[in-house]
């Protein structure tokens, strides 16, 4: 039986990861961090399976690792621990740096020690890139305007430097935002369809975001895991571009869902910032100075030509399909004991 480590198994992509390797048969070895209050909801129906291993550990703790991935001696390792959230990293930038950029290089390090011809995927990202040209690739200029992609660029470097040094295999994949039901709150699909369904459901609440003119490519987060095991089983560790190659805009994303509960959204300008209303005039949605960030990247639009080609990987989820596949998980959360 194979074995595989997944750093960041609580998270949605991780947790993904780990379902899908444990359809394939493989053993998976979930590692968690110690916290006074665990949050396992996406890894709770895990928790029976025979096949399915809690380590403790930190991707900021070298020893930790080594400790884990001596006992383990996994055929793969599944890097998706990470401070995730862009916005945050320019609050927390070296805490940001500390995790996602160099634990990341302890999580390589730790492998060139104890099982350098295990396979790495590490999770790369299209925060790497500006915004500024567009379509992006695999060779677009990589110039991150935000903390958390200086982070992922040192780690995305890293990658590279440890395959030509040490002829290790570590696939990236540079994926564009990834989403579903499992996606965390903090990012804005999430929060407009949880903060839809509640005001659907009488909830009076005022959607508040912040830039909502920034486009983005999302794709639904299990159809880039099924790209990342491709990577992971090719003959040589590449980087490859995973995106949709759709873009939308926030305020896109926010009248389609209102829409799909049949609700028109009438934007007006007040104090220089977008307000959204309904037909009787009331407040739905408004942006709010807190949720900008100190800078942008404008556009993501992936062209994910490589791995389509080389990987013969294609999404099964398009655009509709995932927003209607959040909207329906969290009807459901609602709706559940009435
Ligand atoms: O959902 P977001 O926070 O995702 P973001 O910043 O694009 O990053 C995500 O995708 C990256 C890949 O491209 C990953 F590497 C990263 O880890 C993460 O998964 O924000 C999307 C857009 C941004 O332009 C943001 O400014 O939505 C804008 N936005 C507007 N109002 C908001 C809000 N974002 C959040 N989180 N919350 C808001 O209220």
């Amino acid at each position: 039986m194979k074995k595989a480590v997944i750093l960041g198994v609580t998270g949605q992509i991780g947790s993904h990861f780990a379902d899908f390797l444990l359809d394939k048969g493989l053993e998976v070895y979930g590692v968690v961090r110690r916290v006074s209050s665990p949050n396992y909801k996406n890894i709770e129906p895990l928790l029976d399976n025979p096949n399915f291993y809690i380590e403790e550990g930190d991707i900021t703790d070298l020893s930790s690792l080594i400790e884990i991935f001596t006992s383990v001696k996994p055929d793969y390792i599944i890097n998706q621990a990470a401070q995730s959230h862009v916005g945050t990293s320019f609050k927390e930038p070296l805490h940001t740096i500390t995790t996602t950029g160099l634990g990341a290089i302890n999580i390589f390090e730790a492998a060139r020690i104890c099982c350098p011809h295990t396979r790495i995927y590490h999770a790369s990202t299209s925060e790497l890139f500006s915004g500024l040209e567009y379509p992006q690739n695999e060779n677009t200029k990589l110039e991150p305007k935000s903390p958390y992609g200086i982070a992922k660029l040192l780690a995305h470097e890293g990658a590279r430097i440890y395959n030509e040094s040490y002829g290790m295999f570590i696939c990236t994949g540079i994926c564009f935002n990834m989403e579903g039901p499992r996606r965390g709150i903090e990012f804005v699909t999430q929060k407009i369809v949880d903060a839809v369904v509640r005001q659907v459901c009488g909830e009076d609440i005022v959607l508040e975001l912040g830039n909502m003119e920034a486009k983005r490519d999302w794709q639904h987060a299990k159809d880039a895991v099924e790209a990342q095991w491709l990577m992971l089983n090719q003959d040589t560790p590449q980087t490859y571009v995973i995106a949709s190659g759709e873009t939308h805009s926030i305020f896109e994303f926010v009248n389609i869902v209102y829409a799909h509960f049949g609700i028109d959204v009438i934007w007006m300008e007040k104090n220089g910032y977008p307000v959204g209303y309904d037909t009787d005039g009331k407040v739905l949605v408004k942006s709010v100075d807190k949720y900008y960030r100190a800078n942008e990247v404008n556009v993501l639009l992936g062209d994910a030509t490589k791995a389509r080609k080389e990987l013969n990987w294609r999404p099964k989820y398009n655009f509709e399909m995932l927003v209607n596949d959040m909207i329906e998980s969290k009807l459901i959360e609602y709706t559940k004991g009435g």
